[in-house]
């Protein structure tokens, strides 16, 4: 049976010591999500681009890894979050939660493989079905640097980009290309358009 008569606990509080948020401090925060088939090049872009560092071995995403860069634009402080998808079959499913709020997803595909090409396809249609079109999306062509293996002709992939509105780019991770310029230039695209 309960008593009237036990002590009430102090409420806890925190005590804090900072009244500014200093490095983490940014203006505006813009999500970018990353889809494409496994082994297409996802998380060696997201590294290239937030760390400059290319990863020799490879290790499949589980599920979802995230990368920030941050970016001054006409002194906004601005910070991309990159959510990085893990492109493994089992993981779809999942997947359809984290497309909420994105500002853009980049849709994937690995130059060398047309069954890439497919699968960005595939999970195009999947997350029209089940999102809509709400975010921006661009289309993205990854190892760029591996020409004499290409499997996917740059027209046809931008041509299927320009028929549904959307931006095409090639790139190259491993040898760091086109990578800066494109992303600020999206991320200037964003901006305009708040
Ligand atoms: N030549 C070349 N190889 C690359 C490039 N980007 C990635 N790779 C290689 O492609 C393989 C897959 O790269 P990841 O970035 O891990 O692939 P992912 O799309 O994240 O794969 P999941 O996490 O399984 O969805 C690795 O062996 C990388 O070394 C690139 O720009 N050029
Ligand atoms: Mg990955």
């Amino acid at each position: 049976m309960a008593t009237n008569n036990v002590p009430a606990k102090p409420k806890p509080t925190l005590n804090y010591t900072r009244n500014k948020l200093k490095d983490w401090d940014y203006d505006i925060g813009f999500k970018y999500v990353l889809i494409g088939d496994t082994k297409c090049g996802k998380t060696c872009l997201t590294k290239r681009y937030c760390e400059n560092t290319f990863p020799e071995t490879f290790t499949s995403t589980v599920g979802m890894e995230l990368g920030v860069k941050n970016l001054d634009i006409n002194s906004q402080r601005i910070r991309i979050t990159f959510w990085d998808l893990g492109g493994q079959e089992k993981f779809r499913v999942v997947s359809r939660q984290l497309y909420r709020n994105s500002t853009v997803i980049i849709l994937c595909y690995d130059i060398t493989s047309k069954i890439s090409f497919n699968k960005m396809i595939e999970i195009h249609e999947d997350i029209v079905t089940h999102y809509g079109q709400g975010s921006l999306f661009i289309v993205a062509g990854l190892k760029s640097d591996l020409e004499e293996e290409r499997k996917v002709d740059f027209v046809y992939a931008k041509e299927w980009a320009a028929s549904r509105g959307y931006p095409h780019f090639e790139c190259s991770a491993k040898n760091n290309e086109n990578i800066d310029n494109i992303f600020l230039e999206l991320t200037e695209h964003c901006l305009s358009l708040i």
